[in-house]
């Protein structure tokens, strides 16, 4: 073998194990949220994410449910409503702004969560 095919395997073999132990970040990944049927409901009932990654809640109940933002409910603005959501549909929300989001069902008022969305050079506000 010559030099230079020695070197070529060599960079082959080198950018080959680069290639393989580097992992792909999953940006657009979502980021889910389950509703069951126990309390406290939504599962993480607290949800934090950042605001470039998806957020879709799954009704694992045999029940409808609705995740509502609280803003829609008070005068404050009225960031996402499902509206009644059958069992084991999904809500995706995929535009939200930074902020803070409670929730809650509007079919079971005891039924409460929220949705954290983090901009990584900023805390959160209040929604
Ligand atoms: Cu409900």
């Amino acid at each position: 073998m010559k030099r230079w095919q020695i070197l070529i395997a060599t960079l082959l073999v080198a950018l080959s194990t680069f290639i393989i132990a580097t992992p792909v970040a999953p940006m657009s990944s979502v980021y889910r949220i389950e509703l069951n049927g126990f309390a406290p409901y939504y599962s993480p009932v607290t949800g934090t994410t950042y605001a470039h990654q998806p957020v879709e809640w799954v009704n694992e109940t045999a029940s409808p449910h609705t995740i509502t933002h609280d803003g829609c409910l008070t005068d404050t603005p009225c960031a996402f409503d499902s509206g009644p959501l059958a069992a084991n549909a999904r809500f995706g929300m995929y535009n939200l702004k930074p902020g803070i989001y409670p929730y809650h069902c509007r079919l079971h008022p005891i039924m409460k969560g929220t949705l954290i969305i983090l901009n990584p050079t900023k805390e959160p506000s209040i929604s």
